[in-house]
């Protein structure tokens, strides 16, 4: 019969993070993080996963939170069923004095400590294979040959690694992996952890190989739905899906208010987008609003008023105010000030740019025209650009 195992590949949680980039929100988010860890690990129990592979920068770093290790610690060894490797990346990476580095975790856990090693399950019919990072930088791969042709053809062969995968013969200081080092590795399944955004399932010849991505987001730059891979690996085949794991969203969104006068109608057309867009559980994500489109002259975009009034409707939100003023430039360019002359000699500009019929420059000038007068008025930040 042919032997099938079912796995859960994650990576890249990043446990005791300080998450300061969303204020007042650190301390909570920190302790979902480690709540979304514990929900990969109540999957694995309530469907019998043979096999968690965690790819790496499972923690932040080294000097983290006691409780945390200890938590998961605690959440890998109540598993009945399930073993558990764990390849430490380049922020847990295995020293003296990372989480690794005590010997205390639980017996069906598999931490990873040096070069390519192999831990063989014959009972459970698979072998992991796995490596760790022993600082920050890895320069040399870690997926080393070994003699695939060797191996008990009847045993599952997974692979847990974290490192970056490269073109053929480039470079990287986290662990390079190509993919004919795949493809010669002989794996039914490497899975991967670095990189946060997840790959599907690729193939280097029989090999089949995916960054998971992380399980949930930390930040603006790991947007959308997070999650993990779950299914099962034979011999030279692979049958996993995508899981949602994670317990909120980070979304940018834009949103334009073309016309909107009023506080209550741009609330309004925000959250009519937002809800729209995201579902009847909307409210629990992380939004970073881009109001676009023209405004009415002379109306000024009540940035924090708005950010107060959707933070009582909205989990986490910040605007970034994108929006132009309807203005009439043929009036303004009569206007004896130096925005006058302003308007008129990019008017001008924008004439022999027509006259050229040169689009490009044309609608670049029109643009600048309009930072120019949003500048006039005092509101560009350099931060906007
Ligand atoms: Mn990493």
């Amino acid at each position: 019969m042919l032997n099938k195992i079912k796995i859960l590949h994650c990576a890249d949680l990043h446990l005791g993070s300080e998450l300061t980039a969303v204020p007042g929100r650190a301390r909570e988010r920190r302790q979902e993080l480690l709540k979304t860890f514990r929900k990969i690990t109540n999957i694995c129990q309530d469907e019998n996963i043979d096999l968690l592979l965690i790819a790496g920068d499972l923690f932040e770093g080294a000097n983290i939170d006691g409780s945390t290790i200890q938590s998961v610690k605690e959440y890998l060894g109540s598993l009945d069923k399930t073993i558990a490797a764990i390849a430490p990346g380049n922020h847990d990476y295995a020293s003296v004095d990372s989480p690794y580095a005590d010997e205390d975790w639980p017996d069906n856990v598999v931490v990873f400590r040096t070069g390519l090693e192999a831990r063989e399950f014959p009972e459970h019919g698979f072998t992991i294979w796995g490596a760790a990072f022993a600082g920050t930088y890895c320069r040399e791969s870690l997926l080393v040959a070994t003699q695939a042709v060797d191996r008990d053809p009847n045993q599952v062969h997974v692979c847990v690694l974290h490192g970056d995968l490269t073109s053929e013969g480039a470079d990287s200081v986290y662990n390079p992996v190509s993919e004919s080092q795949l493809a010669d590795s002989g794996f039914d399944y490497v899975a991967l952890g670095h990189i946060h955004k997840r790959t599907p399932i690729l193939f280097a010849r029989n090999t089949a190989y995916a960054y998971s991505g992380c399980p949930d987001g930390r930040g603006f730059d790991e947007l959308g739905e997070k999650g993990v891979y779950i299914g099962t690996v034979a011999r030279g085949h692979v049958d996993l899906e995508f899981r949602r794991t994670c317990s909120r969203m980070y979304l940018t969104t834009e949103i334009d208010i073309s016309g909107a006068a009023s506080e209550t109608e741009i609330l309004d057309q925000v959250l009519l987008s937002i809800a729209d867009n995201y579902g009847s559980d909307y409210r629990d994500n992380y939004y970073k609003i881009i109001l676009t489109g023209s405004i009415p002259a002379g109306y000024r975009v009540p940035v924090s008023q708005l950010t107060d009034s959707l933070l009582e409707r909205l989990h986490f939100v910040k605007i970034k105010n994108r929006t132009r003023a309807e203005l009439d430039y043929d009036q303004l360019a009569q206007e004896a000030s130096l925005r006058g002359i302003y308007v008129r000699r990019m008017l001008e500009r924008i004439e022999t740019a027509e006259a050229r019929k040169d689009e490009n420059e044309v609608s670049r000038i029109r643009a600048a025209l309009e930072i120019g007068m949003r500048a006039f008025e005092g509101e560009v930040q350099l931060s906007d650009y």
